[in-house]
């Protein structure tokens, strides 16, 4: 396999080279393949940070923040954003951006949306190539948010490290968060809003239920 000069500007940590990596991959380009393989030997530094909630929990707006506190501590950080709820790029990816625009002018954050492509086991094929890709440009820090609480978060929770769930008080289903196995996936569970009545309840039942 011929590995050509864009695949070592990945390695280097080249922004343009990181795009068209992700592209490739994404897409499952032709290129898809050299890009995997180049990345196989750089894999294992990045700490993988798994953030998924229900829609409009605040997960972007908490994601923002930690990479706020992340890039004071002096670490690099790729965002990658999953909505395997919409086939097309849409709204929820929209709000991701705007949510991590203070980030945008600043060379050691990365931020990226994937949208589901065909079924779910691509996306979180997908999902873990995109990862990789992040982890070998070298990224102290990949964090991954997935909407929804379901099977396919939990499968793209996998690839996780940290397996980080936003949630948002006040919908009274913390019982039905245990019953769906989100207690299981979780290693912080995040009341988020804590401003709106609702959310030291919702954090006691969590916490009676853990
Ligand atoms: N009251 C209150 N609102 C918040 C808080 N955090 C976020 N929000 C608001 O909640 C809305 C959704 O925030 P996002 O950060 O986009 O939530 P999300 O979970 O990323 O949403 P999706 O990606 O669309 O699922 C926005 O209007 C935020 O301003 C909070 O702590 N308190
Ligand atoms: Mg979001």
């Amino acid at each position: 396999m011929v590995v050509d000069g864009w695949l070592d500007d990945l390695l280097a940590g080249d922004r343009g080279a990181l795009a068209r990596a992700l592209t490739e991959v994404e897409n499952e380009l032709p290129e898809a393949r050299a890009v995997i393989a180049a990345c196989a030997p750089r894999l294992g530094h990045a700490v993988v940070v798994g953030v998924t909630g229900a829609p409009g929990a605040g997960k972007s707006t908490l994601v923002g923040a930690y990479v706020s506190v992340l890039r004071g501590a002096g670490k690099t950080v790729g965002v990658i954003a999953v909505d395997p709820s919409s086939p097309f790029n849409g709204g929820a990816l929209l709000g991701d951006r705007i949510r991590m625009a203070e980030h945008a002018g600043d060379p050691g954050v990365f931020v990226r949306s994937l949208a589901a492509r065909g079924h779910l086991g691509g996306l979180s094929r997908t999902a873990s190539r995109a990862i990789d890709v992040m982890d070998a440009a070298g990224f102290d820090l990949v964090v991954v948010e997935t909407v929804g609480v379901g099977q396919s978060e939990i499968e793209i929770a996998e690839f996780a490290d940290v397996r980080v769930v936003v949630w948002l008080p006040g919908g009274g289903d913390e019982i039905q968060a245990a019953k769906a196995g989100v207690l299981e996936i979780a290693d912080l569970i995040v009341v988020n809003k804590a401003d709106l009545p609702g959310a030291d309840r919702a954090a006691r039942t969590l916490e009676a239920a853990a």
